[in-house]
C-alpha cells in the first residue's frame, strides 16, 4: 500500500526547483545534474507504479551517456530489457513538471489512469554511471521507490546494457541468464577465448567494465584500455561520440598505423571503430559500416545453410548513402529508414527474422525474431546429434570453430573455401548461434565489439578490408541555434521538411546544385538545435551544401 503522508514528507527533500520545466525525451530526461533531484525521487515513484502495473520488475539508469560529465539524466527499463513504452513517456514528463503541492494527486491521477492495483508488490533495480553526481542521484531514485513501499536492488556502477540484462534476466526467471554481472560476463563471453585491440572507454563505465570481464577469456584479454576514467574528464575529446563527430581520434589513445582501434561512450552503448593509415589518414568505421559487415555477414550465413529466414537493415537519414547503397545492391538486404532513435530502429527490427539496426552514430544490434531462434537451435541440436553418430570429422569442425573464435586466430575465407561442404555447414551454424547468444536486445558497446571481432576473425577481415567494402560519400552535420526548433515539422522519417512552408523547396534548389548529393534538416530531441546533413560528391560540396541549407533554416 502506499503511505501518501510519508510521500509528501520526503517529497520536500527532493523539491522542485520553481518553474523548471523537463521532457521525458528519446533517451530519457537529459540536463545538468544539479536540477535533476526531484527528477530522480520521482522517477523512483513512476518506476513503482510501472513495477506495479507490470507486475515486473523495472529498471532505472542513471546516466547521460554522451554528454558532458556535469549533466547527468534517467531513463526507465521496460520489463523485457525494452524502452519505457511511449504512452509512459507523456506520464514521465506529467510526474516530473508536476509542482511540489501537486505531487499527490498527479501520482494517482496516473495510477488511476494506467489502472494499476494499488496492492501489487513493486520490484526496482537501479544502475548508474560513473558521473561524480551519479551516486547521490540514484539515492534519490531508491528514495523514491522506497516511500512507496517497493523494494529495490541498486546494482552501483553498470553500463546502460547492462541494467536492462538485469531487467531482462530477473523477468525472465532466470532462464535467459543469470542477474548478476558474472552472469552477464558468462553470457558473453562464453563463444570466445581470447580478446585483442584498443579501446577508448571515454573516461567512463566501459572500462571499469570490461576490466571485470577479464578472467572470462580463457587465452586472456589483451585489450589496452585508453580513457580508462584514472585521469581524464568523462567524454572530454575521447569517446564515440567524439569520434564520430570530428572525425578524427580520440586523445590519449597511441594509434600505431593499420592497428584497428574502438570507442564507446559515457555509458557504453554505443562504439565506432577507427584506424590511422601508413599515410597518416584517419579512417572511421561508424554504425553503417559495423551494420553492413554484420548483415553480409548474416546474409551469407543464412544462405550457406539453406534455411529462409529473412534479414532486413534498418537505418535513419543520417546513414550514409553508399552503405544503403552497397547494402541493397550488393549484400542485396531489403533496407528500411526509420526517425532517429533506437526505439524506432529497434521497433521496425521486430518485423523480420533477422533485424539489423544501427544509427550511424554506432547504436545498434541485431534482433532474432523466437522462430529464428528456435530454428537455429533446432540445427545446431541436429548437428549435435549427427556429431554423436560418430562425425569424428564434424567434431573437429566444432573444434576448430572453437579455434577460430579465438579472436588471435583468424581463419581466411580461402581456407574456409577449402573445408568440406558437411564441415562449413557446422561452422554456419556455430557461428550463428555466437551471435544469437553474444549480441544483447539493445545496443551493447561491449557485446557489438565481440561480435565484430568475432566476424572479422571467422571471415579473416583486416579493418582496412572491412573499411574498403564501400567509400563513404563525403558529408558534413551541422547545429543550427534557433529561437524555436519547433516550428520545424517533418515527414517520411524526418528527411521531407512540411513546415515551415517553403523550406523543402528551398533545400531542394540546393541539392540540385551538387553531385551524389542529399540534405535534410530535422529538430533535435535531444539538444535545443536544429540538424542540418548534407552529403554530396567531394567534401567541399558537402560542407558548402550543409552550410547553404543551415541558412535556409533561418
Ligand atoms: P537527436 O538529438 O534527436 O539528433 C541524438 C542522436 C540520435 C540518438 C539520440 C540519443 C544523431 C544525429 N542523433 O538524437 O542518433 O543517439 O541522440 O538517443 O546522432
Ligand atoms: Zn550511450
Amino acid at each position: 500500500d502506499m503511505d501518501l503522508d510519508a510521500l509528501t514528507k520526503r517529497s520536500a527533500f527532493h523539491a522542485k526547483p520553481d518553474g523548471l520545466i523537463l521532457q521525458y525525451g528519446t533517451a530519457g530526461f537529459r540536463t545538468k545534474a544539479e536540477h535533476l533531484d526531484h527528477v530522480m525521487f520521482r522517477m523512483g515513484l513512476l518506476a513503482v507504479l510501472r513495477s506495479k502495473q507490470t507486475k515486473s520488475t523495472i529498471g532505472v539508469m542513471v546516466t547521460a551517456s554522451h554528454n558532458p560529465e556535469e549533466d547527468n539524466g534517467v531513463k526507465l527499463v521496460d520489463p523485457l530489457g525494452e524502452m519505457l513504452a511511449p504512452s509512459w513517456e507523456e506520464h514521465a514528463t506529467c510526474l516530473a513538471n508536476a509542482e511540489d503541492q501537486n505531487l499527490q494527486s498527479v501520482l494517482m491521477d496516473i495510477s488511476e489512469k494506467v489502472a494499476v492495483n494499488l496492492h501489487q508488490d513493486a520490484f526496482v533495480v537501479i544502475g548508474r554511471d560513473t558521473r561524480p553526481s551519479s551516486e547521490k542521484l540514484s539515492q534519490s531514485v531508491i528514495d523514491g521507490v522506497t516511500v512507496l513501499g517497493g523494494q529495490v536492488h541498486d546494482y552501483g556502477l553498470l553500463t546502460t546494457p547492462q541494467l536492462h540484462y538485469m531487467v531482462y534476466c530477473r523477468n525472465t526467471s532466470g532462464q535467459y541468464g543469470e542477474a548478476t554481472t558474472e552472469g552477464y560476463y558468462e553470457k558473453l563471453s562464453k563463444a570466445f577465448v581470447e580478446l585483442t585491440g584498443q579501446v577508448d572507454c571515454a573516461n567512463g563505465i566501459g572500462a571499469l567494465k570490461l576490466g571485470e570481464m577479464k578472467p572470462y577469456f580463457s587465452q586472456g584479454l589483451s585489450v589496452q584500455l585508453f580513457n580508462d576514467g584514472s585521469g581524464g574528464k568523462l567524454n572530454y575529446f575521447c569517446g564515440a561520440d567524439f569520434v564520430k563527430t570530428h572525425q578524427k581520434p580520440p586523445q590519449g589513445i597511441e594509434m600505431k598505423s593499420n592497428e584497428r582501434c574502438c570507442s564507446f561512450d559515457g555509458d557504453a552503448d554505443r562504439i565506432v571503430y577507427y584506424y590511422q593509415d601508413v599515410d597518416g589518414h584517419f579512417h572511421l568505421l561508424d554504425g553503417d559500416k559495423i551494420a553492413t559487415l554484420i548483415s553480409s555477414f548474416l546474409k551469407e550465413l543464412v544462405l550457406e545453410i539453406g534455411e529462409s529466414l529473412n534479414i532486413g537493415v534498418v537505418q535513419t537519414a543520417y546513414a550514409n548513402g553508399s552503405s544503403t547503397r552497397y547494402l541493397e545492391e550488393v549484400v542485396k538486404v531489403p533496407v528500411y529508414c526509420t526517425k532517429t532513435g533506437v526505439k524506432h530502429l529497434h521497433h521496425k527490427a521486430q518485423e523480420f527474422d533477422i533485424g539489423v539496426y544501427f544509427e550511424a552514430n554506432g547504436h545498434g544490434t541485431v534482433l532474432f525474431s523466437k522462430a529464428a531462434e528456435t530454428k537455429i537451435k533446432q540445427l545446431a541440436k541436429e548437428l549435435e546429434d549427427k556429431k554423436s553418430k560418430a562425425a569424428k570429422m564434424l567434431e573437429n569442425v566444432i573444434d576448430l570453430f572453437n579455434q577460430c573464435s579465438c579472436l588471435l586466430t583468424p581463419v581466411s575465407s580461402a581456407e574456409l573455401g577449402r573445408r568440406q561442404p558437411g564441415q562449413t555447414e557446422g561452422i554456419h551454424i556455430q557461428a550463428l548461434l555466437v551471435l544469437l547468444s553474444s549480441l544483447q536486445a539493445t545496443g551493447d558497446a561491449i557485446s557489438d565489439m565481440l561480435v565484430i571481432e568475432a566476424v572479422l576473425a571467422l571471415k579473416g577481415l583486416t579493418i582496412q578490408q572491412w573499411d574498403a567494402l564501400y567509400t563513404d560519400l563525403p558529408n558534413r552535420q551541422l547545429k543550427v541555434k534557433v529561437a524555436d526548433r519547433q516550428v520545424i515539422s517533418t515527414t517520411d522519417a524526418e528527411r521531407q521538411v512540411v513546415k515551415p512552408p517553403g523550406l523543402q523547396e528551398a533545400i531542394n534548389d540546393l541539392v540540385k546544385k551538387y553531385k551524389l548529393s542529399r540534405a535534410f534538416v530535422r529538430p533535435s530531441g535531444t539538444e535545443d538545435i536544429v540538424r542540418v546533413y548534407a552529403e554530396a560528391d567531394s567534401q567541399e560540396s558537402a560542407d558548402s551544401l550543409a552550410y547553404e541549407v543551415s541558412l535556409a533554416v533561418f
